[in-house]
């Protein structure tokens, strides 16, 4: 069963303890830890930061490039539990994530397992710990294939050892890399709740759903929601409706499909699942708006018939439609021009270990040359960054991990090339698409409750042109769309081969994202006139398709090797990437369908060692310390225009 995902708070039913510090850390290189029993404690080890990605610790090579089985310990004590007083609340434990698969222990004994490396997963371990001190063991793997996400392969070397070989353009950070969490949370408590806001007559109406696990009450539970407003006033406390019940370990009641997901965690007996609605009503509200965020504080609040406090959640929410007309995307009824990045969560050190003086710094980056959003390329970051943007007013659109799906370990050179890799003809394919679902499930309700959340893309830049990539997307898409409350836009990145005359997929999707590289992988360092020629020419085929959508640029961009200069502009000079940026804005402005342009990349990032790379990707328009380059100053002075 997959516990909430909702953003673990402090309120006063609910706990949270951070288990981040240095863990005991091992590589399992032989893959023999489970037979030699490493989760009863580990006999050799180093001491390893959590959250921290392991790779650029490491001044060893072969202990930074590490591909395969890897082992985390620590202890932990659960306060208020003693031999003779059990916890009256669920333990849960929770990972932000661990990439990018895992198997957890407590005490020894397995709880389950997750895979994915960039979503969170809870455990209940009430039933597992003791008082006094608890064992915590993981045992995570790193490694890449063709049935999981992101796609790439392992090459195994003569001495046994496995590298990493993605067919993706990012490094393969890997570790405990977000927070892990200790949760006390009560037996019946909140488990989800979601809102989906209209505006009418300059009336907000909220369709209000929560679902509440019932642990322990027989007889009625009340649940009540409060809004209160940034000025601290409480603009509505009303009282919810039951309208079904189901069971959360999977079995249906009253007819209902639970949609919860079913995983191995142990420690969990059937439990009641009922669901709460209601309409409600927000006059005049503060909507929440681009770069004009204005949030309200929900609280959501269960009692019994007495009246007795059994759980209350808190969270921020916005007030805020999105929808996509003909050729424009709509904020509150407004057509919105996306400007900003393609980023990535890469940082010096740290790698994608998330960081909040970094994200802070981001923002600020991104604010102070006028941008409005981001996509999260190429996977659900850290709830952090989207906690930060609700606050900012920044638009996000949200990626699932569905990267490399192009059998390619350059697939930057690559695509575009029109070379043709069967990708979703192997036999495998079943197995790698009910990852795929599993990981736009886990997304949607991890991120379905953020107004800055105003896409989902569920691909980047995937083999598109056959009709077995046709198949196997229309199933996402439609998984996606049961999925969303909101019926958020869904979108994905297309590279060059996905032409408007090859791409299967582009029907599926609600705004067409672009990646397109006319100037540097394409007709680069030639004259500009020619790449330009090319994009306009395959902007006029896709207008002649007559598809009535806005469409993204998703991506372009040159390597740029901060300081080079050169005049005449040359590949990899700041120089040169301002006149690339000023060639595409040229054609972007002339074709009115374009509603956004999001630059590739936020900063320079770290990759897979290569000759087409010189210390990782250079597209950034910042530095990878965050510093900016001269495009800055372009984007800037556009961006505050528009
Ligand atoms: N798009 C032609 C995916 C990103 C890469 C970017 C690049 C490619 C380009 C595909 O993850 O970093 O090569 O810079």
């Amino acid at each position: 069963m997959m516990e909430s995902l909702l953003y673990p708070c402090m309120t006063v039913t609910r706990m949270k303890l951070s288990l981040d510090g240095m863990w005991k850390f091992s590589f399992d290189r032989e893959k023999t830890g489970e037979e030699n029993h490493w989760e009863k404690g580990l006999s050799e080890y180093e001491m390893m930061p959590v959250p921290g990605s392991f790779a650029d610790l490491y001044t060893d090579k072969k202990k930074k490039n590490y591909c395969g089985d890897f082992w985390y310990e620590t202890d932990f004590v659960v306060p208020g539990i003693s031999e003779s007083k059990r916890c009256e609340k669920r333990i849960l434990l929770r990972f932000g994530s661990v990439t990018h698969r895992v198997v957890v222990y407590v005490n020894g004994q397995r709880i389950g397992e997750h895979e994915g490396g960039f979503l969170p997963f809870v455990f209940d371990v009430t039933d597992c710990v003791y008082p006094g001190i608890n064992r915590l063991s993981v045992k995570a793997n790193n490694e890449l294939n063709e049935e999981c996400l992101p796609c790439g392969t392992v090459r195994k070397n003569k001495d046994g050892s496995l590298t990493a070989k993605p067919y993706f353009d990012f490094f393969n950070y890997s570790g405990i890399q977000r927070s892990v969490e200790l949760l006390l949370v009560p037996n019946t408590s909140v488990e989800d709740y979601s809102y989906v806001t209209e505006l009418v007559d300059g009336t907000a109406k909220i369709d209000l759903k929560v679902k509440l696990r019932n642990g322990e009450v027989s007889g009625d539970v009340n649940v009540s929601v409060k809004l209160i407003d940034e000025n601290g006033k409480v603009v509505l406390e009303e009282r919810l409706y039951n309208y079904d019940k189901e069971s959360l370990s999977g079995k249906t009641m009253e007819n209902k499909t639970c949609d919860f997901v079913s995983s191995e965690a142990g420690c969990v007996s059937e439990i009641e699942c009922l669901r709460y609605t209601k309409s409600l009503s927000v006059e005049s509200p503060f909507l929440w708006n681009v770069r004009d965020a204005h949030l309200y504080d929900i609280i959501i609040r269960v009692t019994d018939k007495t009246g007795k406090l059994l759980d209350e959640y808190t969270d921020r929410i916005g007030l805020r439609t999105v929808e996509v007309k003909g050729k424009e995307i709509l904020v509150n009824g407004k057509p919105v021009y996306l400007k900003g990045y393609g980023k990535h969560e890469d940082f010096n050190i740290l790698g994608r270990t998330f960081n909040y003086s970094v994200a802070r710094r981001d923002f600020e980056c991104m604010k102070w040359n006028g941008a409005n959003c981001f996509r999260t390329s190429h996977y659900p970051y850290a709830d952090e960054w989207y906690r930060m943007a609700d606050e900012e007013g920044f638009l996000i659109i949200d990626e699932v991990p569905a990267v490399g799906m192009m059998r390619s370990t350059h697939n930057f050179v690559d695509a575009g090339t029109g070379k043709y890799t069967y990708f979703f003809e192997t036999p495998t394919v079943s197995k790698l698409k009910n990852n795929h679902i599993q990981q736009v499930r886990e997304m949607i309700t991890r991120d379905k409750n953020h107004p800055s959340v105003i896409a989902f893309s569920l691909f980047n830049e995937p083999e598109t042109t056959s009709d077995y990539a046709y198949d196997y997307f229309s199933d996402i898409f439609e998984e996606a769309r049961k999925l969303d409350p909101e019926k958020r836009p869904l979108t994905g990145a297309l590279e060059k081969n996905s032409s408007p005359e090859k791409c299967k997929c582009h029907p599926l999707l609600d705004f067409i994202s672009l990646n397109r590289y006319y100037g540097w992988y394409i007709s680069g360092g030639e004259d500009f006139e020619e790449a330009e020629g090319k994009f306009r020419d395959e902007l006029d085929r896709w207008k002649a398709l007559g598809v009535n959508k806005p469409f993204i640029m998703t991506e372009f961009g040159t390597d740029t090797l901060a300081g080079n200069h050169s005049l005449p502009g040359t590949m990899w000079s700041e120089e040169y990437q301002n006149d690339y940026y000023e060639m595409n804005f040229r054609v972007i402005d002339d074709y009115d369908f374009i509603q956004g342009e999001l630059v590739w990349n936020f900063a320079d990032f770290a990759t897979s060692e290569g000759i087409f790379r010189v210390g990782g990707n250079k597209k950034g328009i910042f530095t990878r310390d965050r510093q900016p380059k001269s495009a800055a100053f372009v984007l800037k002075s556009r961006w505050e225009e528009l």
